[in-house]
């Protein structure tokens, strides 16, 4: 427990507001942990599984209706509309606190609230922030704790601060009508209720790790970016940072935990996995950008994660994980989804724990399942995964899922230019996610979703920091995804992605020349290492090529996507679109 005033009237308050039963304050301790899960199984909340297959592995089961975040119940709670901005849902917070707070009055009679102080990044790092959740969920005890760090260490760190974000999580009735993510930045808080579910509930990470700290960011002079963090290992030891953001379905964990070829594997590259989705960015004393990954686990998609797509993932979720509406392989009590392998069990149980037929066409783990697995099981987690200071950057890469319009990467011409790269990043939808194949969607730095404040003061944040760090690292877009006439990838992707970082080091440094092009400078064909390739020089020079035409008509689609921020638009990136659209003329 705590002294903690501030908290002390946070939880007191709370529990005014819920009436649970019961308050249990989550220490850290194994044993609490342990009989938690013990109660857990006897509610049929988690199902322990193979010991020896799995050790300290359980299966989770959401609610039916609840099985992935909720954008459009997702919303920003500031004073002023507009500080939400144009892309946010935004509710006044007077408004929210009653209506949401009648909610959640009386929400947890007989039921028993948990109090779980986390850290997001490694206690007492001068980068890392902590939050209090307050919760009814055993699950939301169990996967915070392996998505961040929790426990009295963490009280300790906050010492009397008030420097804590304050989350409050219930289950209520799990009703989707009544389901509310609320973030209100100012004043440190974020609600959610009638949720049980992954990115809704574990509130330390898209609600704080993002919205909150994107907003904190902003005043406090750093960044809150959705981006994977990875270090290039070369031959002579050396290791070289990189961060990058991408929108969903794009394959970010796996680069995040990339496999290089073996030709590269051969000369002694690695790579190494500092985080794969959330970097907290600050400028050092140095004068260079460095990033923490605030996590302490991965929350990943389960189907397609194998041992060819990313085997250090699948690594990771051999001991310590909970997995969330996967299949139930009833004859070992072990997991399966699709794209594990293609011997699905014969006799098991699909996400909805109902009997389930392989046969039958019938998926049988959801879409979005998941597993939550400890960052330390990660084989190839990077030795710097805890320094308090982070990782120095020496480049930041921009991508999106793109059949025609983006080479295979581009390096932008300067920082503002790299902004502007950032704030016009786009996905073609895959039939898999809406059922309209090729629709763009306008996901600024993959932060659409997450950024807690108005993305053209968001965007002015970004230009804003580029005044401030003196050595800056060079920003580039990358696209695995152009296709052929008939559809199909023309980029081996995966483990080969390399090739590309290989290039996006080497220009860091000088050491590669590069062509100029209306949207800034992409490799010379010969410059991508295709040895040990199934694809030519003039297949590469393809997939470098910038054609003016389709430019052109995407040069129309970001006017339309800048046209909402009306005049907060930085002037700096109307001026990077009209300079785009001369070279293009
Ligand atoms: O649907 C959810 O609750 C999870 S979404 C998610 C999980 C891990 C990493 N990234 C994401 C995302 O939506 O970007
Ligand atoms: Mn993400």
């Amino acid at each position: 427990m705590t002294d903690n005033k501030q908290v002390l009237k946070f939880v007191n308050d709370s529990i005014a507001l819920c009436k649970p039963d019961k308050v249990m304050w989550i220490t850290g301790d194994e044993a609490q942990l342990e009989s938690l899960r013990a109660e857990a199984m006897k509610t049929g909340e988690l199902i322990k599984l193979n010991e020896k297959e799995l050790p300290g592995c359980y299966l989770h089961r959401s609610a039916l209706n609840d099985v992935a975040r909720v954008e459009g119940r997702t919303f920003i709670c500031t004073e002023k509309e507009e500080d939400a901005g144009p892309i946010n849902n935004w509710m006044d917070p007077v408004k929210a606190y009653k209506e949401v707070g009648a909610i959640f009055n009386g929400c947890m009679k007989g039921r028993t609230m948990y109090v779980i102080p986390f850290s997001m990044g490694a206690i007492g790092s001068p980068f890392s922030k902590i939050g209090i959740e307050i919760t009814d969920s055993i699950y939301v005890v169990v996967s915070m704790k392996i998505m961040t760090r929790i426990g009295d260490k963490v009280l300790e760190a906050l010492g009397d601060s008030n420097d804590f974000v304050r989350g409050l999580h219930a289950k209520a009735d799990l009703d989707e009508s009544k389901r509310y993510i609320l973030h209100f930045p100012q004043d440190n808080t974020i609600w959610s209720v009638n949720s049980g579910y992954g990115g809704n509930v574990l509130l330390g990470k898209k609600c704080f790790a993002l919205r909150i700290a994107s907003y904190q960011g902003k005043n406090e002079g750093w960044m809150a970016e959705h981006m994977l963090i990875l270090g290039v290992q070369f031959p002579n030891g050396e290791i070289k940072y990189i961060a990058a953001a991408f929108p969903s379905a794009c394959g970010k964990t796996n680069l995040a935990m990339l496999i290089p070829p073996e030709l590269y594997s051969k000369k002694g590259y690695k790579v190494w996995c500092v985080g794969d989705d959330i970097a907290w960015i600050r400028i050092g004393k140095d004068g260079r950008l460095w990033a923490i990954n605030p996590e302490n686990g991965f929350f990943g998609v389960a189907p397609g994660t194998n041992m060819k797509s990313n085997p250090n993932a699948l690594l990771s979720t051999k001991k310590n994980a909970i997995f969330t509406n996967v299949v139930q392989n009833l004859d070992n009590n072990t997991v399966w989804w699709e794209g594990m392998d293609k011997n699905p069990p014969k006799n098991a149980l699909n996400w909805k724990g109902e009997k389930w037929d392989a046969e039958s066409g019938e998926k049988g783990a959801h879409p979005n399942s998941r597993f939550t697995a400890p960052a330390i099981n990660c084989p190839c987690i990077s030795s710097e995964f805890e320094a308090p200071e982070g990782v120095p950057l020496s480049a930041i890469i921009f991508g999106g899922r793109r059949a025609k319009t983006a080479p295979l990467v581009y390096q932008s011409r300067d920082w503002n230019n790299g902004v502007f790269v950032g704030s016009i990043m786009a996905s073609e939808t895959t039939a898999a996610a809406t059922g309209a194949v090729g629709v763009v969607r306008r996901d600024p730095m993959a932060m659409r979703p997450f950024v807690g404040y108005n993305m053209a003061d968001y965007f002015a944040h970004w230009i804003d920091m580029g005044t401030k760090i003196a050595h800056k690292p060079k920003i580039f877009n990358v696209n695995w995804f152009r296709t052929d006439e008939e559809g199909k990838f023309i980029w081996p992707g995966f483990g080969d992605n390399l090739r590309v970082l290989e290039w996006i080091l080497k220009r860091c440094e000088d050491k590669v020349d590069a062509i100029e092009t209306p949207i800034g400078y992409v490799p010379k064909a010969e410059d991508i290492n295709i040895e040990g390739l199934d694809i030519d020089v003039d297949t590469v020079k393809g997939l470098l090529d910038v054609d003016k035409a389709t430019w052109k008509t995407e040069v129309e689609g970001i006017e339309e996507f800048y046209a909402q921020f009306g005049t907060k638009l930085p002037k700096e990136l109307r001026k990077e679109l009209d300079t785009l659209k001369a070279k293009l003329k």
